[in-house]
């Protein structure tokens, strides 16, 4: 899972910041300040293809270059992720 840093129009040409290499079938991905400490992070689930089934709260460690990954459910997602 990768993400743009926005400064430019589309993927091509931005900076490019590798979130997880291991993430497999995004079903649903949504990015918000998860524990409101103001660095965005980033919520993804994977669907039932995935061998994993993952739900995942990836926390923005600092400028989105380090990231730390908390597993929420191996279940996959029942509906899509979207801020509430
Ligand atoms: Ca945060």
């Amino acid at each position: 899972m990768r993400l743009a840093d926005g400064r430019s129009a589309g993927l091509a040409g931005g900076i490019e910041h590798v979130v997880d290499n291991s993430v497999d079938y995004v079903h649903g991905l949504a990015v918000c300040d998860m524990n409101n400490d103001g660095e965005l992070d980033v919520v993804a689930a994977e669907m039932q293809q995935s061998p994993q089934k993952r739900v995942m709260v990836y926390l923005n460690k600092g400028g989105a270059v380090k990231w730390e990954c908390q597993v929420s459910a191996h279940t996959g997602p029942t509906t899509s992720v979207s801020p509430t």
